[in-house]
């Protein structure tokens, strides 16, 4: 049997390395290194590596599951399951109207996958209730990124930028175990010159590297990058030229940071005031510099005025829309960034239009062959969403998500899931989710098939189907394509891929993340195209007939101009207020929460992996010698952590690697140890996005 070698990229996170897939012999599937992505050059972290293991059939669904009347999941036909599928969404809708009805999607779907998603949400259903879990993910950086620069891409640049920079802060981002093989563009950084500072409450993995790390309070990033602010303006460091040519906004913002004075700042971050004045002299003697922020300052009540607050400290600079300096957010899911332009989330039409905007209604309808009135408005967030379920939204379809695990105050999250009338699930295996579902859909995985996938720098990649998925599993775009049908949509729910993409195209012409000049081709020559890439057109002045250059897409944004109707960046002027849930003398402590290296999100895949689990085998709660000496705990001793929501029971880590008023959990397991039984699902005003990292609990000693 000859072996053919498909290249393609990692199911998982948002760096989306290259790897090559080759079929064996004995049915398996062979990871090996693929050279030619520029941003892994082969190499891949541990998931990425064993991500082959998931599509065994001992792992995964073979087959549609419907609940019998006694309430156990049992094997049906396809035909069966999609017929209950569409009749029970259909009766709800009947009796409930449209908007009881909910649709729930993920970051991980392809672009092909995301945007029929949205589409057959609003054409087919007629809801406006549906949103995904990116929400849960960068909403807080998008929203700043969208008010500073207007325009939400991750990275304004390639990461292969990184290493030539002066400077670069990472604000809460633990890419070492998050994104490991990007931590070659930092270490190269450091072997040119540069300075790495990394802002966390823990000396993670990623703290080790850095040059200076700050360990400030969790919560607290919004004052730390206001302090940092109000030195820069002390010391004279303010690039005013760049400040009047480039930006608007800058009195208020200036006024807002001068109240944030030095010592008030090292009040409430725990951050000492010559650990400031050092951040800001290393910031700002190179010639360039950058701030990265990730899920650490982002997954705040107040995430959104706290990206706001780093970028301020960019545009002061004039560190932003300049060669190797800028802003940018860490984006997390293998299609974190795609998944949030076309189409998903509550608020948006495909191509990053807006829901509420009566151009974009009128030219999404016309490629979607629908009245513009016909489109519904803007749905409720991720966490409302879900806290509506089984009151005004009494049946939901989710799609790459497992909020039994991931969502916060999870406990109740779950009793929601229970009180719906009916619940389908799509997913690969049976996750948490999955398990409480009326009806379960096998899909197809990566590595069975095509799809475009938006990394981290907003470089369209193409993934490639390299395996025949196994019988008796389907696709998404199939499960959707049939549920129309049955709902009575004959047309425009295509199966095949790059048909959807092509439709796709023409659906986010003109728009904020227009691919309109992008096709399977290019990408496949390419190796990845940067949006925006508008179709070709002829420029003024061309002979008639001479086709027109394509459009080569765009690695770096905001090098003339930034995307706001003047062409100018907008500070905002933000000041610093307490996280919503503050420790006191009933619960002490704060609780923090992130990702170990071996296990991904909710764990749904990477639980199933030996060798992950080997590595990774289950929660912990992280705490400083200080605190586990109080509660009397060692090593291994389980530990309860009880916060307002519940109470979560795991095994002490103790390492002085963690402030001494902070405890860690990861959130990659369900049970008793499952770190989102206790957090707060407390939003922030502007993205709707849950404080995933801060929240008052207490330690109790646990007995063996
Ligand atoms: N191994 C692994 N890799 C992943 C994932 C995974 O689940 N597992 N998920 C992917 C996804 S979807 C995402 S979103 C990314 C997330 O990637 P990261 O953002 O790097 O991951 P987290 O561990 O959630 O958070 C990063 C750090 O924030 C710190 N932190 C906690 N509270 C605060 C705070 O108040 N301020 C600051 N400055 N820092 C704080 C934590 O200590 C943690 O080290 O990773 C992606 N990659
Ligand atoms: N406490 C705490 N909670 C958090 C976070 C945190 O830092 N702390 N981080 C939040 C963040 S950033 C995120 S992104 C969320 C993620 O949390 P979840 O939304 O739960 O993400 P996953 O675990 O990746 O779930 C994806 C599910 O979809 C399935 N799947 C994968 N690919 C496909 C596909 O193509 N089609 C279908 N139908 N199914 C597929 C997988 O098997 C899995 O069951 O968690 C959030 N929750
Ligand atoms: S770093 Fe992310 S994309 Fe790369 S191999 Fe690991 S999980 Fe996959
Ligand atoms: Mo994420």
């Amino acid at each position: 049997m000859q072996s053919t070698v498909t290249p393609t990229h990692c199911p998982y996170c948002a760096l989306q390395c290259g790897m090559n897939l080759t079929p064996a012999p004995d049915g398996t599937v062979e990871v090996s290194e693929r050279t030619d992505f520029p941003v892994n050059r082969g190499a891949l972290c541990g998931k990425g590596r064993t991500s082959a293991a998931v599509l065994a059939s001992n792992v995964r669904l073979t087959s549609p599951l419907v609940r019998d009347e006694g309430g156990t999941l049992v094997p049906a036909s396809w035909d069966e399951a999609l017929e209950r599928i569409a009749a029970g969404l259909g009766r709800t809708r009947a009796e409930h109207g449209p908007d009881a009805v909910g649709v729930f999607g993920g970051g991980g779907l392809t672009n092909e996958k995301a945007y029929t998603l949205g589409k057959f949400a609003r054409v087919v259903l007629g809801t406006s209730q549906i949103d995904y879990n990116g929400r849960f993910c960068m909403s807080s950086a998008a929203a700043a990124g969208i008010k500073a620069f207007g325009l939400d891409r991750g990275l304004p640049f390639p990461l292969e930028d990184i290493p030539k920079s002066g400077c670069v802060i990472l604000v809460g981002s633990n890419l070492a175990e998050t994104m490991p093989p990007s931590l070659r563009f930092f270490t190269e950084l450091k072997e040119n010159g540069g300075t790495l500072i990394v802002i966390d409450p823990r000396r993670t993995k990623t703290a080790e590297q850095a040059d200076l790390h700050l360990a400030p309070r969790p919560g607290t990033d919004l004052a730390l990058a206001l302090g940092l602010l109000h030195l820069v303006i002390a010391e004279g460091r303010v690039d005013e030229g760049y400040v009047g040519e480039r930006t608007a906004g800058w009195e208020d913002a200036r006024a807002a940071a001068m109240a944030h004075w030095p010592e008030y700042v090292e009040r409430i971050t725990g951050v000492s005031v010559p650990q400031l004045r050092e951040t800001v002299r290393l910031f700002c003697e190179p010639e360039s510099a950058m701030v990265l922020t990730a899920r650490g300052p982002e997954q705040q009540s107040k995430g959104t005025d706290t990206v706001g607050a780093w970028i301020n400290l960019c545009l002061a600079t004039g560190r932003a829309g300049r060669p190797l300096s800028g802003y940018g957010c860490l984006t997390g899911q293998g299609n974190g960034q795609g998944g949030r332009e076309h189409g998903q989330k509550a608020d948006q039409l495909p191509g990053y239009r807006k829901l509420d905007d009566p151009a974009a209604r009128a030219h999404v309808a016309e490629v979607w062959g629908v009245d513009p009135d016909s489109l519904p408005g803007p749905g409720r967030s991720a966490y409302e969403l879900l806290d509506a379920l089984g009151t005004d939204i009494r049946s939901l379809l989710l799609m790459a998500s497992n909020p039994v695990v991931s969502a916060p105050r999870a406990a109740h999250i779950e009793e929601r899931i229970r009180s719906l009338d009916f619940l389908a699930v799509c997913d690969v295996v049976l996750s948490e989710t999955a398990s409480l579902a009326d009806v379960v859909l096998p899909v197809t995985q990566w590595a069975e098939e095509t799809g475009t996938t938006t990394n981290l720098e907003g470089r369209v990649l193409l993934r490639r189907r390299a395996i025949t998925p196994p019988e008796g599993i389907r696709s998404d775009l199939e499960v959707l394509h049939e549920l129309a049908a049955r709902l009575g949509v004959e047309k425009g729910f295509p199966t095949d891929p790059e048909e959807v993409f092509e439709e796709l195209r023409r659906a986010s012409a003109g728009g904020a993340a227009d691919y309109s000049g992008i096709t399977y081709r290019r990408l496949a020559e390419e190796n990845g195209v940067f949006w925006p890439c508008p179709a070709a057109v002829e420029a003024a002045g061309d002979p008639a007939g001479e086709t027109p250059a394509a459009h080569p897409g765009t690695p770096r944004l905001f090098l003339d101009r930034f995307a706001t109707p003047d062409g100018r960046a907008r500070f905002v002027p933000v000041s610093h207020r307490a996280i919503a849930e503050e420790p006191d003398d009933e619960y002490p402590v704060l609780l923090t929460t992130g990702r170990v290296v071996a296990q991904y999100q909710s764990g749904a895949q990477t639980r199933r992996v030996a060798e992950l689990n080997a590595a990774a085998p289950g929660p912990f709660v992280e705490l400083h010698p200080r605190l586990a000496a109080r509660l009397g705990a060692a090593e291994g001793d389980p530990v309860a952590v009880v916060s307002r929501r519940g109470r979560a029971v795991a095994p002490a880590r103790i390492t002085n690697a963690i402030r001494p008023d902070t405890v860690f959990m990861p959130f990659h397991w369900p049970g008793e140890g499952r770190a989102n039984t206790l957090t707060n699902p407390a939003l922030d005003p502007t993205s709707r996005m849950p404080e995933f990292k801060a929240c008052a609990v207490r330690l109790e000693a646990v007995e063996r």
